[in-house]
């Protein structure tokens, strides 16, 4: 072993593709794995450890810690690494009394679009691997630093304020997890998921998202109308429910957002102010100890760690509510745009997305002639997938993928969809090497995700729900 060179994280980053050939590392071992790559047995999959360390792969896909695999490795070795633990730099301590100090550590395979605030997205080749995802691989989207709250300290203030009357009540902990414990499945989808595809149209602000901030997860909590029932709150259009979190700008603002009263009460819509992730406590990312859960509804408004609750008859005032999240037209720009015209993203409208193969993968055609693909699909407001097409000739021939989905009524089925296809390849595919595959889904109102980006392009970059389009390599 020591005979061998040594190289840098850089010099490993460069080695990512079959051409500059694929360099992987292990521990502090550098392997070059270019011509073990078309035989792994899980395919293409090792290509997302490109230029990388595997072993936050490794901790996920247990079977590849046996003696057989570790030498088979071992074969492959090329030099080592001359940093320990140098493949991840992000590890530079922030001063204490930076507002940054208390981050909670993250999974390696969580790959930032930002890291102060922290936003990441697992590898979409892993994300429909599970139809829950797994909570330490589960995107996080947060706009500040994540608040260390002491669950003996814990309050939870609900303030209710009617024309005529205004009440206010504070929970702890202990007062929420004693209530009847609700569960639900929901995905959480930020309203700019696959942001980056619209970009390529035309640049747009924010961050740029690949198809992987949404996860699925099933959330126990106290149920909001139950709470607020007991509050004595009554139907009325008119009114909102704001939440705020503990997560403070730095002008001393919490993050918040609401949600119409009318989801809030209603017993199909489970909003939830949840304590559990997957039965698992919420982490820290996640909004630890209470957040709320609005299914079917754009991800802002599902608040993280949850401190202040009011009804009343306006929306929330907050940047988030009023001046982000929001649609408009692909003819306004930034000289243009009104904000206060537009209304908030509540439900999200129908997409979908190829998870396997991932852009640029080497696809082998099996002994039926087919290639198998594999992704999500989801709509707001509980409306189930109904279908999901797939093309391999850009719309010739379309083919339904299976789906893999709760059992649930329409209108509350806020889960997503699991789905996968068998393409039949043609000849004159297999002759061309590149293909593109398009998915498309279709909900239960027989909503359609739309052709192309041009025509749904906006400013802000959300709502990115146009046919998802994914080159791959065709080998024999
Ligand atoms: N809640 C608080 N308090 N602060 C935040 O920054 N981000 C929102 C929402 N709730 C946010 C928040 C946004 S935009 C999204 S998409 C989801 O949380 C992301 O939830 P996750 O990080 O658990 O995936
Ligand atoms: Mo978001």
């Amino acid at each position: 072993r020591e005979e061998l060179p040594t190289y840098s994280v850089e010099d490993v980053l460069r080695h990512n593709t079959p051409e500059s050939r694929i360099w992987i590392t292990y521990g502090l071992g550098v392997y070059d794995v270019t011509e073990f790559a078309p035989n792994h047995p899980g395919g293409d999959k090792i290509l997302m450890a490109a230029g990388n360390a595997i072993d936050p792969f490794w901790a996920i896909y247990q079977q590849h810690n046996t003696l057989q695999v570790l030498q088979l490795l071992e074969t492959f070795r090329i030099g080592n690494l001359n940093k320990i633990g140098a493949i991840n730099d992000d590890d530079v301590g922030d001063e204490l009394g930076s507002p940054w100090a208390q981050e909670p550590k993250r999974h390696a395979l969580l790959k930032p679009a930002s890291k102060r605030p922290f936003n990441a997205e697992p590898p979409i080749g892993m994300l429909a691997d599970k139809f829950y995802t797994p909570n330490e691989l589960f995107y996080v989207r947060n706009h500040l630093p994540v608040p260390s709250i002491n669950p003996d300290e814990y309050e939870l203030e609900l303030v209710v304020e009617l024309s005529n009357a205004q009440s206010n009540r504070t929970f702890n902990l202990d007062d929420i997890q004693k209530m009847p414990k609700h569960t639900v499945t929901a995905a959480i989808m930020c309203g700019g998921n696959r942001r980056s595809e619209m970009t390529r149209i035309k640049p747009v602000k924010g961050l740029s998202w690949g198809p992987g901030a949404v996860g699925n997860a099933k959330w126990s909590g106290a149920r909001l109308c139950d709470v607020l029932q007991a509050q004595g709150v009554q139907p009325d259009e008119r009114l909102h429910v704001i939440f705020e979190g503990a997560d403070l700008d730095p002008t001393a603002h919490p993050y918040g957002a609401s949600i119409p009263l009318s989801k809030a009460l209603d017993p199909r819509g489970d909003v939830v102010l949840a304590y559990e992730m997957n039965d698992q406590p919420l982490s820290r990312d996640h909004g630890y100890p209470i957040r709320a859960i609005v299914p079917g509804t754009v991800g802002a408004r599902n608040v993280k760690w949850l401190t202040r609750i009011v009804v009343t008859d306006s929306e929330s005032d907050s940047h988030w509510q009023q001046n982000d999240y929001k649609g408009f037209s692909p003819s306004t720009d930034w000289d243009t745009v009104d904000f206060s015209l537009a209304q908030a993203i509540q439900a999200m409208p129908v997409t979908s997305a190829i998870c396997t193969p991932m852009p640029e993968e080497r696809v082998k055609v099996d002994k039926d002639g087919c290639i198998t693909v594999r992704g999500y699909a989801w709509s707001g407001g509980g409306r189930r997938i109904e279908r999901v097409d797939l093309t391999s000739d850009a719309g010739k021939t379309w083919h339904v993928a299976q789906l893999e989905q709760e059992n649930l009524p329409d209108g509350r089925h806020y889960g997503w969809s699991l789905w996968t296809a068998r393409l039949p390849i043609s000849a004159d595919q297999q002759k061309e090497q590149h293909m593109e595959i398009w998915a498309k889904a279709v909900d239960s109102s027989y909503n359609v995700q739309p052709e192309a980006f041009e025509n749904i392009w906006n400013l802000r970059g959300v709502l990115a729900n146009a046919y998802h389009k994914v080159k791959v390599k065709l080998s024999q």
